[in-house]
């Protein structure tokens, strides 16, 4: 039976640890048994009991207190001991007969696009635990009312996706902030469904007019360079998200398991066959 990490990323609030509950309840109403890993070492509440949890290894309190880090040093501490202490990871990846974990994600981006940590995370659970990879990049839905705070946030989606050199789906979460009409009426955040479009499916070319506006003249030679880079590469593209949408969150889930061809020789077990330990509903 194959092995399968979604590993759920993206900056601060963007939606990490209530996405990974919604493709849980999603994937257990569906009769799959999926896993919670959580990765963040400073987190503090969960729906869904961590089956795996970075805090049973080290937490940041205490290495923030033993080794008098602040937070973001301190998190790459935990981190550098995780990786020193694989025999922990191999003990408690080793308790399940079907793999198909989340891992949640503290959501300092330079995790992602700075440090090779995450990278060497990820090259360990393929390499050497036979995992198939899938990484989420989420960026929220505000990024788009502010044209250059958009470019920043599909920079930073690139370059995760070239850091942690696995399938990558980038996703544009909290949509129901910005429900946008099929008929063209401008909604609430002031677009259409084609405007929205523009966003989802970057078209850089016709954004950078209105980046130009918002920026001084100076970068406007800047604004250029990165569309066109976009443009050249078209690597990112946003699925939307709607966390609190059960068809939105099955559609990302679909996704993933295409990304990871998951479930070509599985089938899914009944929900009386799950363990349910997590989940508390059989
Ligand atoms: N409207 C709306 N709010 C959402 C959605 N997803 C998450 N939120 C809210 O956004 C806030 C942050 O959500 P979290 O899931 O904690 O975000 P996170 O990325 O895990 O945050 P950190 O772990 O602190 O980086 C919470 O108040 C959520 O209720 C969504 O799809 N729509
Ligand atoms: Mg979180």
């Amino acid at each position: 039976m194959g092995r399968y990490a979604v590993l759920v990323t993206g900056p601060a609030g963007s939606g990490k640890s209530t996405l990974c509950s919604a493709l849980i309840t999603h994937a257990h109403s569906a009769g799959r048994n999926v896993h919670l890993f959580n990765l963040d070492p400073a987190a503090e509440h969960f729906e869904y009991a961590p089956a795996i949890d970075i805090r049973e290894l080290v937490s940041l309190a205490d290495v923030m207190e033993e080794m008098g880090l602040g937070p973001n040093g301190g998190l790459v501490y935990c981190f550098e001991y995780l990786l020193e202490n694989l025999d922990w990871l191999e003990e408690q990846l080793g308790a399940f007969d079907d793999d198909y974990i989340i891992i949640d994600c503290p959501g300092q981006i330079e995790l992602y696009t700075h440090t090779p940590l995450i990278t060497r995370l990820l090259s360990i659970l393929t390499t050497t635990y036979n995992f198939r990879l899938c990484s989420l990049y989420l960026l929220e839905s505000n990024f788009i009312d502010d044209a250059p705070k958009y470019f920043a946030g599909v920079m930073s989606a690139m370059s995760s996706m070239i850091n942690l050199d696995c399938a990558c789906i980038n996703v544009m979460s909290k949509m129901d902030l910005v429900k946008s009409g099929d008929t063209g009426e401008k909604t609430q955040g002031g677009r259409n469904r084609r405007e929205l479009q523009r966003y989802l499916d970057p078209d850089p070319l016709l954004l950078v007019e209105e980046a130009n506006s918002r920026t001084n003249p100076k970068f406007h030679a800047l604004n250029q360079a990165l569309v066109q880079l976009i443009d050249d590469f078209s690597m990112v593209s946003f699925m939307p998200l709607d966390s609190t949408d059960e068809d939105s969150v099955g559609s990302l889930l679909s996704h993933v398991d295409n990304a990871m061809q998951y479930g070509e020789d599985e089938e899914p077990k009944e929900p009386k066959d799950l363990d349910g330990g997590d989940f508390g509903d059989e």
